[in-house]
C-alpha cells in the first residue's frame, strides 16, 4: 500500500469520502429505526449504496495513491452496484405510498444499465470513446423520460402524498443535475481531452458524494417526516 501524500488533492478526496461513505452508511442504517415500516426499505437500500461506496472508494484511492491512473475498473462496478440501487428508489419510495407496476423498475433499471455498460466500454477501450457516449446518453435520457414524463411521474402526481411528492422531486433533480456531471466528465476526460485523470476524478468523486450521500438524506428526511405524521 502507498502512503497518501498531503500534495495530492485528489488522493484525500478518495480518503475523506471513503470516511464520509461509512459514516453515512451508520447513520442510514441506525437511523432505520425511527421511521415506520413501510420505509425502513427504502433507508437500508440508501445505506447499502454508501456500504458498497465505501468498499469501492479504499480500493480507488490505493490505486489512485499507487499509480496516479484512474481506477476505471472498481469505478464502474461500484456504479454498477449502486445506481440500480439508487435507482430502484423511486420504485420504493412510490410503493411506501401506493401500488406501483413492476414496469416501471425494470425500465428505470434498463436505462440506466444500457448508460454503464456503454460508459465502461467507451472508457475501457473497448468500444468508440464518441459511441459509448452516445449509447450511454440515449440510456440516461431513457430515465429521464420515465422520471419526468412516464409512467413513474404519472403515479407519483396520481398518488402519492405531499411528503413523498417532495422526495420524489428532489430525487429527480438530483439524477438530471447531479448526474449530469459524470457524462461531463467523460466528455471533457475522454472526447475533448480538456481534463487530465485527476481533474476527471476528483470530479467523479464530487459527484458521488452528493448522489450517493445527498440522495440518501433526501430519502431519509422524507421518511421520518412521514413517519412522525
Ligand atoms: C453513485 C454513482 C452514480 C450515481 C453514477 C452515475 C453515473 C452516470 C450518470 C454516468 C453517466 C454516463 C453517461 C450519461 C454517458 C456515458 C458515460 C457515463 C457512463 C459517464
Amino acid at each position: 500500500m502507498s502512503n497518501l501524500q498531503a500534495n495530492d488533492p485528489v488522493g484525500i478526496s478518495f480518503w475523506l469520502i471513503s470516511m464520509a461513505m461509512v459514516a453515512a452508511t451508520v447513520f442510514f442504517l441506525i437511523e432505520r429505526d425511527r421511521v415506520s415500516g413501510k420505509w425502513k426499505t427504502s433507508l437500508t437500500v440508501a445505506g447499502l449504496v454508501t456500504l458498497i461506496a465505501a468498499v469501492h472508494y479504499f480500493y480507488m484511492r490505493d490505486v489512485w495513491v499507487a499509480t496516479g491512473e484512474t481506477p476505471t475498473v472498481y469505478r464502474y462496478i461500484d456504479w454498477l452496484l449502486t445506481v440500480p440501487l439508487l435507482i430502484i428508489e423511486f420504485y420504493l419510495i412510490l410503493s411506501a405510498i401506493t401500488k406501483v407496476p413492476i414496469g416501471v423498475f425494470q425500465r428505470l433499471l434498463a436505462g440506466s444499465l444500457i448508460m454503464l455498460v456503454a460508459g465502461f466500454m467507451g472508457e475501457a477501450g473497448y468500444m468508440d470513446v464518441t459511441l459509448g457516449f452516445i449509447i450511454g446518453m440515449a440510456g440516461w435520457i431513457w430515465v429521464l423520460y420515465e422520471i419526468f414524463a412516464g409512467e413513474a411521474s404519472q403515479i407519483n402526481a396520481a398518488s402519492a402524498n405531499a411528503i413523498c411528492q417532495k422526495a420524489y422531486s428532489s430525487m429527480k433533480w438530483l439524477v438530471s443535475i447531479g448526474w449530469a456531471i459524470y457524462p461531463v466528465g467523460y466528455f471533457l476526460g475522454y472526447m475533448n481531452g480538456a481534463v487530465d485523470d485527476a481533474t476527471l476524478n476528483g470530479i467523479y468523486n464530487i459527484a458521488d458524494l452528493w448522489n450517493k450521500i445527498a440522495f440518501g438524506l433526501v430519502i431519509w428526511a422524507a421518511a421520518v417526516a412521514d413517519s412522525s405524521e
